[in-house]
């Protein structure tokens, strides 16, 4: 879409992007914002309500973005802001102790029995990577094995095959990732346990861990396939490798136990982040007492974090996990869901534009293909540039969808009947279109 005049008046974030780009590389702290390969320029944000975000031209649009996932409440839920409030006016950090964060790792255990014990840190990326040490450091083995297209953030040896941004960029490895620490990371397609066996036959006496996206969310959503998250369990218990679901989308967003409640598989590690903050930075990781107690000072697997545990993230996650686990919440965002993967599916159908939607409750993708998707090879063949327009024909209509075919939808409870036929009836025009 490069080249064609959006039909808002963005002047002040043309303005903005245009300083920015002076000062930040790219005019972005986070790569996908930029819009590069949807084209044109991203929008500056200035607030956002409920469902949705208004930017500094005064547009205002629905968001189903939230943030990357974690505001499923919308945009500044009364509750958490109250909550966030409170906290501040207590101080923003200490670098000690307190009682949110035992009320916290206590509602965590209790979705999650899995965890039974949790350490929070302040990212997704953080939380990965120190999941990833713990689990090198008690089995004593050096090597991982990842999904193709999937992402669990940006440490050095995960940055191979991942989703993402670097899907999104057509970055296949990032330069600065010594190869010596890549070495020791395996990959394999997602849902393909064939290829994991061949694999773990080969490496298992070196083979720390699996982890994976037990719902992939970073190459546009794939679900697991029948069977393969309890083959991936069976075949880890086996071997003595630990299974590390990276839950950081899934968890709390299908249903209040994860991705692990809803397919019944119990890992030993899992990672958590975005909706345990409400919205701030955040990230846990826990899993079993024999592997967390390796953690320092309990046991000598180092990690550490000035703002881990900080009260205002934890004091939003505790308030957003509140209002999660109200009666209705997760059957409201499914209904929604559904309803509006079918809108835009009979829209599409209706255009003679072929899609594939890939739904597990409010998180979702419309893919531009034809082909069902079930891994990064099939997901690749979506076609970005069809994506693009109707990303953009989506967005003058107001509807503010990922600017990047390889990422989710989210929902959010504050998403009314209302603004998924309006967002229907745009995907109606934008399909025409296209
Ligand atoms: N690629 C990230 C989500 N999967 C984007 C994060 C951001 O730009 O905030």
């Amino acid at each position: 879409m490069l080249g064609c005049a959006p039909v808002m008046k963005t002047t002040r974030s043309a303005q903005l992007f245009s300083a920015a780009q002076q000062l930040i590389p790219g005019g972005v702290n986070s790569p996908v914002r930029a819009f590069r390969s949807v084209g044109g320029q991203p929008r500056f944000i200035t607030r956002a309500k409920g469902a949705k975000l208004y930017d500094a031209d005064g547009n205002t649009y629905l968001d189903y973005v939230l943030s990357w996932g974690p505001m499923i409440l919308g945009h500044a839920a009364p509750a958490v802001i109250r909550t966030i409030k409170k906290a501040a006016d207590n101080g923003t950090s200490y670098g000690a102790p307190t009682e949110l964060e035992v009320t916290l790792a206590r509602m965590i255990r209790e979705a999650f029995p899995s965890i039974e014990k949790v350490r929070l840190v302040s990212s997704g990326t953080e939380a990965v990577m120190s999941a990833i040490r713990v689990a090198r450091g008690f089995t004593k083995r050096d090597s991982i094995l990842k999904f193709e297209g999937c992402y669990h953030g940006h440490s050095d040896y995960l940055l191979a095959k991942a989703g993402s941004g670097l899907a999104t960029l057509g970055i296949p490895d990032s330069p600065g990732v010594p190869a010596d620490f890549a070495k020791h990371t395996l990959t394999a397609p997602y849902n393909d346990i064939a290829a994991v066996r061949k694999l773990v036959a080969k490496h298992r006496k070196n083979l720390a861990c699996i982890i994976l996206e037990p719902i992939a969310g970073n190459m546009g959503v794939v679900p697991p396939a029948p069977e393969f998250l309890s083959a991936l369990r069976r075949l880890t218990a086996e071997n003595d490798i630990l299974l590390v679901f990276d839950e950081v989308i899934s968890g709390f967003r299908v249903n209040y136990g994860g991705a692990q409640a809803l397919y019944g598989i119990t890992p030993d590690l899992t990672v958590l982040g975005k909706i345990i903050g409400g919205g701030l930075p955040v990230g846990a990781y826990g899993g079993r007492k024999e592997i967390m107690d390796l953690i320092a000072p309990s046991g000598p697997v180092y990690q550490a974090g000035t703002l881990s545990g900080n009260p205002l993230a934890v004091s939003a996650g505790i308030e957003t996990l509140k209002q999660l686990k109200k009666k209705g919440v997760y059957k409201k965002l499914e209904e929604q869901s559904a309803a509006l993967a079918k809108g835009i599916d009979q829209a599409a159908k209706k255009s003679g534009v072929p899609l594939i939607q890939a739904r597990v409750g409010s998180m979702l993708t419309a893919f531009f293909t034809s082909t069902p998707v079930s891994d990064w090879h099939t997901v690749k063949q979506a076609d970005t540039a069809r994506y693009g327009k109707y990303f953009h024909k989506m967005l003058d209509q107001g509807i503010y969808l990922a600017p990047s075919q390889f990422e989710a939808a989210f929902l959010s409870t504050a998403h009314t009947a209302q603004d998924i036929e309006k967002t229907i009836r745009a995907a109606h025009t934008a399909f025409k279109s296209l």
